[in-house]
């Protein structure tokens, strides 16, 4: 059965990849299974159709029969439980890959998130310029305690799996901030992500929605 996605019709991101049906994309693309993509407006996600598959009002979700899901996580979790590819078949190493899932959403993306939102809606508060340093040096703590931890390793934990395909793409919206260029093997390790073939069919179909372009020319 072809899963179906949802998506930005209009991305805010103009293309860049940043937006979260990107890593859902990614991972179907990683393991090989062909999917639907039902654009929808930013209207249409506060309507009762979409309301009913995201209780939040947001995308991506996914939708397989009659199975209906949200949470970038979660959609990517469940894409890998299903299909070889993305998580290993020694249980402690799955353990250990599903392990950074949680901590690209759950401990890198938080002040990621929280810069954002700074750069975005804060800028003309009193308090910005002295606020923003402050958030970026905690990007900056978690950003070392990884940068350690990967070292001159490829990947997290041994071979590519739906672990680091979470964190490149929660990396990649430090993406123009100029703190991923201070941590050299996390820029490369973001880099190898973003050159894996599946990462570029991704990309080049969600581009597509922004250019009105086939993805593949
Ligand atoms: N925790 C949820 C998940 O991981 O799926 C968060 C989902 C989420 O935030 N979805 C956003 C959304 O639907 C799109 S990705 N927002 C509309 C709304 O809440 O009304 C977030 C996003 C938006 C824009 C950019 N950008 O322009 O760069 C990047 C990422």
């Amino acid at each position: 059965m072809i899963p179906t996605i949802t998506a930005f019709e209009q991305s805010p991101d103009r293309g860049r990849g940043l937006a979260r049906d990107m890593r859902v994309r990614w991972a179907l693309e990683e393991v090989g299974q062909p999917y639907q993509v039902r654009l929808v407006s930013f209207k249409a996600m506060k309507e009762p159709a979409h309301l009913a598959l995201h209780p939040f009002g947001q995308i991506p979700t996914y939708e397989e029969g009659d199975l209906a899901l949200f949470e970038s996580g979660a959609i990517v979790f469940h894409i890998a439980e299903r299909h070889a590819g993305l998580l290993p078949d020694d249980a402690n190493a799955r353990a250990r890959a599903i392990s950074w899932m949680f901590a690209a959403l759950n401990t890198v993306e938080p002040p990621i998130l929280e810069r954002q939102t700074a750069v975005l809606l804060e800028r003309d508060e009193t308090w910005h310029e002295q606020r923003l340093p402050m958030v970026e040096d905690r990007i900056r703590d978690r950003l070392g305690e990884l940068s350690g931890r990967l070292g001159d390793a490829d990947w997290l934990d041994g071979a590519f799996s739906a672990g680091d395909l979470m964190m490149v793409h929660v990396l990649l919206r430090l993406s123009g901030s100029g703190i991923l260029d201070e941590y050299p093997n996390l820029s490369a390790y973001v880099a190898r992500g973003e050159a894996r073939p599946a990462y570029k069919r991704a990309f080049a179909a969600q581009l597509a929605v922004f250019t009105g372009k086939s993805p593949t020319g």
